[in-house]
C-alpha cells in the first residue's frame, strides 16, 4: 500500500515539474527584442530548451534537498548507510532519459538551423560564386531561407580589434553596419588574423569567423533600430573593445545614407 502511495506521489510530482517547466519556458522571457527574420525560430528553440532545463533543474535540486533532509544522520546513528547496488531498471531509466533528451535537442536544433537557412542553401551559394569566376568554397554560416534571394551583399572583415564593413555595390567602407529594413542581406565574412565571432543578440545570430574559411550569414532585418555588434570569440587583449553597431533603417533612410557616404554616388 505504501509503495503504491509512493508511486502516485512520484507521478504527481513528475507531472507538476513538467507543467512548471512548460509554464516557465513559455512565460519567462529574458531575451532582447526580435529584430531579424531568424529570431522567431531561435526563440522557439530557446523556449523548448528553457522548459527542459527548468524541469531538470527543479527535479534534480528537489531530489537533492529531499534526500538531504529525509536521509540525514539521526543523533546516535554511527553506522554507514545501507549499500544500494545493482538496480538494473533504475540504471536503464537514468541512462535512457538523458539519451532521449540529448537526441531530441540535437535533432530539433539542427531542424531550427535548417529552417533559418542552414547549410543546404550554402551549397547553391558556392556554385553561384564559382560561376561568377571567384571559385571560393563557403565553409559555414547560414544561407538564405527558402524562397528568398539576397538583395544586398556586405563584405565583413574581422580583425584585431574591429569589424570593417564594405558594400561592393556602392564602394562604401564603414566601421558601422547599415542595413535596410525588410530586405534580405547576405554578409560575407572573413577573418584576417585570428578567430573572431560576429554576434548581434537582437538578430539572434552568432557566427564564428575563422581565417581562411569564407563564411556567409544571411538574414532579413525586421525592426528598425540600432543594435550592438559584438565579437563573441576571445581574440586578444582588446577583445572586449571589439564592438560596433548595426543600424537597421527604413529603406528611404538607408538609401540616403548610401548617397551620403558613397565615394562615387550612383544616380538613381
Ligand atoms: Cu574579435
Amino acid at each position: 500500500m505504501s509503495s503504491l502511495r509512493t508511486s502516485a506521489t512520484t507521478a504527481l510530482l513528475g507531472i507538476a515539474i513538467v507543467l512548471l517547466g512548460l509554464w516557465v519556458g513559455n512565460n519567462v522571457s529574458m531575451l532582447p527584442v526580435q529584430a531579424s527574420s531568424n529570431a522567431p525560430f531561435y526563440d522557439e528553440l530557446f523556449r523548448v530548451l528553457f522548459s527542459i532545463g527548468t524541469m531538470l533543474f527543479v527535479g534534480v535540486c528537489g531530489l537533492l534537498i529531499y534526500s538531504l533532509v529525509r536521509f540525514r544522520r539521526r543523533s546516535g546513528d554511527m553506522g554507514d548507510g545501507s549499500a544500494v547496488e545493482d538496480n538494473l531498471p533504475l540504471e536503464i531509466v537514468w541512462t535512457a532519459i538523458p539519451a532521449v533528451v540529448v537526441l531530441f535537442v540535437g535533432l530539433y536544433s539542427y531542424n531550427t538551423y535548417e529552417r533559418m537557412g542552414g547549410m543546404s542553401s550554402l551549397g547553391d551559394h558556392g556554385s553561384m560564386q564559382a560561376s561568377a569566376g571567384k571559385e571560393e568554397r563557403v565553409w559555414a554560416g547560414i544561407g538564405m531561407a527558402s524562397g528568398e534571394a539576397a538583395t544586398m551583399q556586405v563584405d565583413v572583415t574581422a580583425m584585431q580589434f574591429a569589424f570593417i564593413f564594405s558594400y561592393p555595390d556602392s564602394s562604401i567602407t564603414s566601421g558601422e553596419l547599415h542595413v535596410p529594413m525588410g530586405q534580405p542581406v547576405e554578409l560575407h565574412l572573413k577573418a584576417n588574423d585570428v578567430i573572431h565571432a560576429f554576434w548581434v543578440p537582437q538578430f539572434r545570430l552568432k557566427q564564428d569567423v575563422i581565417p581562411g574559411q569564407p563564411t556567409v550569414l544571411s538574414f532579413t532585418p525586421t525592426k528598425a533600430g540600432t543594435y550592438p555588434v559584438i565579437c563573441a570569440e576571445l581574440c586578444g587583449p582588446y577583445h572586449g573593445g571589439m564592438r560596433t553597431s548595426v543600424v537597421v533603417q527604413e529603406p528611404d533612410a538607408f538609401e540616403q545614407w548610401v548617397q551620403q557616404n558613397s565615394p562615387n554616388p550612383v544616380a538613381t
